[in-house]
């Protein structure tokens, strides 16, 4: 905090916001220890001086009187919700003992370490985890969102490609793959730039259940039935490949294994993929041709495609669409980041063979937990296990920082038994959540506007770091680094114990050559963007080509050429199932207002959607006697969820959507309603998983929806007058879906 007033005593930080994974430029004004605004800086070249709804509401969140501000520790039985203000001493001092203690009777690994998606501290929590020596440190997101992208184009490419629309050249089309940035920006791109790219018009193709904004303005929507997406990309490239649509020059020089590719989709023609998909044929056809021949283009895939067991083959397939027709590191095409930042310190060196092999899924899902993964992470639903059985060794404490496991985690009961079956559970939060209820010490974190890290965008590609600055304390929250190092310092490990400041320090200095202080005072670096980089270094993988057939693949005894696989669970799968549940659920498309299961205590954001709500097509709504705005219970055989009906014309009459992350922190804790809304009622951690990612199903899944019996009076956020400045961009961005 070492910036200087200007004249009416304000002082302006530049920062990255990070209410989303963050990093659009944001400028911080703080007047007597205050935060009086927070805008978008203009200077910045993802945003341009924009900001989202989500970030337009960022001090809501940091002046949220429900926030937590105090380290507490648990007084009643666990979830009691009885807690004791303690100080950082002593909650340091318990849950070093705690460590300590778990480690001489069971070893490190007898300790899980948990987190949730994206954020500041995100590369810190496998570091923190290494650091005191467990394996088993997981993240919802690295099997079921974006990591099996990365470490799919890691084995593919050697990198993972990402959309960049900082440069001059726009794409000629655009394909968008069960994906909708500009509401759900960013997991590479920020969606400024996606619109940006739009207003030039190019040709687009979505591929989506549901009609979204993006799916109206499509030159071709392929409205598919969810879960088989690999069908539909197998079906696409037999149609290139047969109709000899690839850039010839690109595949002989940078590919390896075409023909056999060839061989494998030679059976899989939009006639086969038809009945399949519900895609009809010639829609499968014309799509293929105008994706072919309209170049450059780029590909935005999303995380629909890694909510299926057959996940990552189906992220292999897609990565075949680019390659063959040559969409890769060209202008406008898909392209590879300036990785301006070194590999992140996350210490696995510091842990030997042996232990490293503990992780729990490291011989089952290779490239999520073992020898193929580009960050290996423990399997999720083996680490439950292991809690709640011990098998194949006990875990008896487990540290969150920062997820809400009971609203993300497929299966709510599951997850309910798994956490209260845990000795010790330690959970470093924003709020009081229904996760934080069930812990014995909870610490209080500090939002994006309070900490000081480093955001590189877009993720994976980094081609733009931005400094966040620490403007503010509010009450004695901490960020999350500081929590892990302090923690490692007190529990004595050699590792993990420098001050972040040293961490950003070396992230900066190793290709930047700049320290941290030098970049906040900046606020971002850009670099200067090359293309074609693979000419000068070939691609970093074993035949230094981009390899359709996947010699790593082989090596891990895995299938090295995609192949499609039928949801487990569906009418054609489970028929007799389907009988009694007869439609095909979809949970979580996202929205505007909401980052998972946050934001709902957030005034103008909750006004937004104040309700949980299910899309349901008008022909099944008449069908099943419900009226928009009636409640209704959608069931699974695993659970009932109660949403809102929202009639919507553009969903399949054979599909429903339920939103995923509702509780309602208005709601008496502990439970705080996580029972009554939750889409993870639906869902399960129950096999089978995909073979490389351990991957378990969020979508996919068959339900019924039956008309609930009471209706809920809507709850009416409070009107706050400091909060209401951005009503009208809410529901501007929210317009017309
Ligand atoms: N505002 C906001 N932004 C977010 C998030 C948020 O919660 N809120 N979450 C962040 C996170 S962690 C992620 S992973 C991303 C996710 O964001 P996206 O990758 O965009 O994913 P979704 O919005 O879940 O789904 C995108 C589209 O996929 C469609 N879809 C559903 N099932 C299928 C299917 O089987 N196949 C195909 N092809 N499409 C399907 C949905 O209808 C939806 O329109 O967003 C990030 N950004
Ligand atoms: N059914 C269904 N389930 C899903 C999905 C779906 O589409 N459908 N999407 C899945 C996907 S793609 C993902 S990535 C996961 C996301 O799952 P998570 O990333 O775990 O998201 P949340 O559960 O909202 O948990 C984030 C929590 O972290 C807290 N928090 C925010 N910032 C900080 C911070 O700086 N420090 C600390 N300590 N806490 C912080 C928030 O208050 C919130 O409670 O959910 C998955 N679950
Ligand atoms: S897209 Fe994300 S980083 Fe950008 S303003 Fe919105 S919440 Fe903030
Ligand atoms: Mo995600």
């Amino acid at each position: 905090m070492d910036q200087i007033a200007d004249s009416t005593g304000t002082t302006t930080y530049k920062s990255a916001c990070r209410m989303c994974h963050g990093g659009c430029g944001a400028l911080v004004h703080v007047k007597d220890n205050r935060i009086t605004k927070i805008e978008g800086d203009p200077d910045n070249p993802m945003n341009k001086g924009k900001l989202c709804p989500l970030g337009a509401a960022s001090l809501e969140q940091v002046y949220n009187p429900k926030r937590l501000k105090y380290p507490m520790r648990r007084v009643g039985a666990r979830g009691e919700g009885k807690w004791q203000r303690i100080s950082w001493d002593e909650a340091y001092g318990e849950i070093a003992e705690r460590i300590q203690s778990v480690s001489d009777e069971i070893g490190p690994e007898g300790i899980w370490v948990g987190t949730g998606t994206g954020r500041h501290h995100f590369a810190y929590v496998s570091r923190f985890a290494n650091a005191i020596g467990t394996p088993n440190w997981c993240e919802p997101g690295t099997a079921q969102c974006f990591r099996p992208r990365v470490h799919g184009s890691v084995l593919t490419m050697g990198q993972l490609p990402i959309c960049t629309y900082t440069e001059d050249v726009f794409p000629e089309l655009i394909l968008f793959w069960g994906h909708n940035p500009i509401y759900s920006g960013p997991d590479g791109e920020l969606g400024f730039g996606v619109k940006e790219a739009l207003a030039r018009k190019p040709k687009t193709i979505v591929v989506d259940p549901r009609e979204t904004l993006l799916a109206k303005r499509a030159d071709i929507w392929l409205q598919l039935r969810p879960g088989t997406d690999d069908a539909l990309a197998l079906a696409m490239l037999h149609v290139i490949i047969e109709e000899g649509l690839q850039d010839q020059d690109f595949v002989d020089q940078w590919t390896h294994g075409f023909d056999e590719l060839a061989e494998r989709v030679a059976d899989y023609t939009p006639e086969w993929a038809e009945p399949i998909t519900w895609v009809p044929a010639d829609k499968i056809r014309a799509a293929a041709r105008l994706y072919a021949e309209v170049r450059p283009s780029m590909l935005e895939w999303g995380c629909a495609i890694e909510h299926t067991p057959n996940c990552f083959q189906t992220v292999r397939a897609l990565l075949c669409l680019p390659s063959i027709t040559g969409n890769i590191d060209q202008p406008g095409s898909w392209s590879f980041g300036m990785l301006a930042l070194p590999p992140f310190p996350q210490l696995f060196e510091t842990m030997d063979e042996e232990q490293a092999q503990k992780r729990l899924g490291f011989d089952q899902h290779k490239v999520l937990s073992g020898e193929g993964a580009q960050l290996p992470s423990a399997h999720i639903p083996a680490v439950f296990k292991a809690i709640r059985t011990g098998d194949p060794y006990p875990i008896k404490m487990g540290m969150i920082f920062g997820n809400n496991a009971f609203a993300t985690y497929g299966d709510v009961k599951l997850v309910y038994e798994t956490l209260t079956a845990l000795d010790h559970l330690v959970v470093a939060e924003l709020y009081m959540t229904p996760t934080a209820e069930l812990a014995d010490i909870v610490l209080p974190a500090a939002t994006w506007a309070e900490v000081d890290a480093i955001a590189a965008v877009p993720f994976y590609g980094q081609n733009v770091v931005l400094a966040q600055q620490k403007t503010v304390q509010i009450g004695e929250c901490k960020q999350d680094e500081l929590m892990m190092t302090e923690i490692c310092r007190r529990f004595g490990t050699e590792h993990g114990t420098e001050d972040p400041k040293e961490v950003y320090d070396y992230l900066l200095g190793a290709k930047l050559g700049i320290t941290f202080d030098e970049l906040k005072a900046k606020g971002f670096h850009q670099l200067d963007y090359e293309y074609r980089k693979y000419e000068k270094t070939g691609f970093q993988t074993q035949t230094g080509k981009i390899e359709l057939y996947s010699k790593a693949m082989e090596k891990l005894g895995l299938d090295p050429l995609p192949y499609f696989e039928e949801p487990p669970e569906s009418p054609n799968a489970t028929p007799e199932l389907a009988k009694d549940y007869p439609f095909i659920l979809i949970t979580g498309a996202r929205i505007p207002m909401y980052f998972q299961s946050e934001y709902r205590q957030l005034p103008t954001l909750r006004r937004g959607r104040r309700e949980p709500e299910c899309e349901i097509h008008p022909e099944t709504a008449a069908e099943l006697g419900v009226a928009d705005g009636d409640w209704v219970s959608v069931e699974s055989p695993r659970g009932r969820c109660r949403q809102k009906v929202r009639i919507f014309d553009g969903i399949d009459p054979r599909v429903i959507h339920v939103q995923h992350g509702w509780w309602f922190p208005e709601e008496d804790g502990p439970d705080y309603g996580i029972w009554r809304s939750n889409a993870n009622a639906l869902t399960s951690m129950d096999p089978p998983y995909c073979p490389s990612m351990g991957t378990y199903q969020l979508r996919a899944l068959l339900c019924r929806v039956v008309k609930a019996e009471v209706a809920e009076e809507p709850w009416s956020p409070p009107v706050h007058p400091d909060y209401d400045n951005n009503v009208a961009e809410v529901q501007d961005w929210d317009a017309g879906e």
